[in-house]
């Protein structure tokens, strides 16, 4: 195990800028941290946050280029805005590049940018680190969804799901399909329906 993690630590340091991949040790051990804290299993939490952002710096063209070559279907809004591509791809690589089977893990870098409904513990803690791992500076309400994370890891994804889509709405930013329906789904917990 800690072989594999040596190996993929090394090429991911050659495909990725410095500042990426340390925001990626940070996802990976953050990863580690709530896995521990919700009794998960620390190696394959740790595993989806080291490749989470494999694809991230592969430029945009080359994301809708690879994504044509290997028939991942593309979405209007990812023409749109091509960076979303790279969880998609991201996963691809881990599988075909990085020989990942564990289909929890793949499954968890394809949706770590839009999260998806009903997440698995796995598919949550990758999102969740992805926005509170240390390095992380901007966001609003960081200190309080950080909080959160120990405590309600399903209440903070609806906390992220919430400042992410008025964040991008502020922006003008085309929303994707399954950031709406994943936050539709996560907010019936914590919103009384009329
Ligand atoms: O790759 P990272 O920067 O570490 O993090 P990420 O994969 O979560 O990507 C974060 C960016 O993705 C952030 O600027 C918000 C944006 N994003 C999330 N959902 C959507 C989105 N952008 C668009 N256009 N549409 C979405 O639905
Ligand atoms: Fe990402
Ligand atoms: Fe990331």
């Amino acid at each position: 195990m800690e072989e594999q993690f040596i190996l993929i630590r090394k090429h991911l340091k050659k495909k990725l800028t410095p500042d990426r991949y340390q925001h990626t040790m940070g996802v990976a051990h953050t990863c580690e941290c709530l896995a521990m804290s919700l009794g998960e299993d620390i190696s394959r939490a740790y595993l989806a946050g080291l490749l989470h952002d494999c694809a991230k710096c592969i430029p945009d063209e080359e994301k809708i280029l690879r994504c044509e070559k290997h028939h991942l279907p593309i979405t209007e809004i990812e023409y749109q805005s091509p960076y979303l591509l790279h969880a998609k791809l991201g996963a691809f690589l881990a599988k075909k590049k990085y020989h990942i089977e564990d289909e929890e893990i793949l499954s968890a870098i394809q949706c770590h940018t839009t999260g998806k409904p009903a997440m698995t513990n796995l598919e949550m803690i990758l999102f969740v680190a992805d926005y509170i791992e240390p390095g992380r500076d901007k966001a609003l309400h960081l200190k309080e969804i950080r909080m959160e994370a120990f405590r309600d890891l399903k209440y903070c994804v609806y906390m992220i799901l919430k400042d992410t889509l008025e964040y991008l709405h502020k922006k003008g930013n085309p929303i994707d399909e399954m950031t709406e329906k994943t936050f539709q789904y996560y907010r019936q917990y914590f919103e009384p329906v009329e």
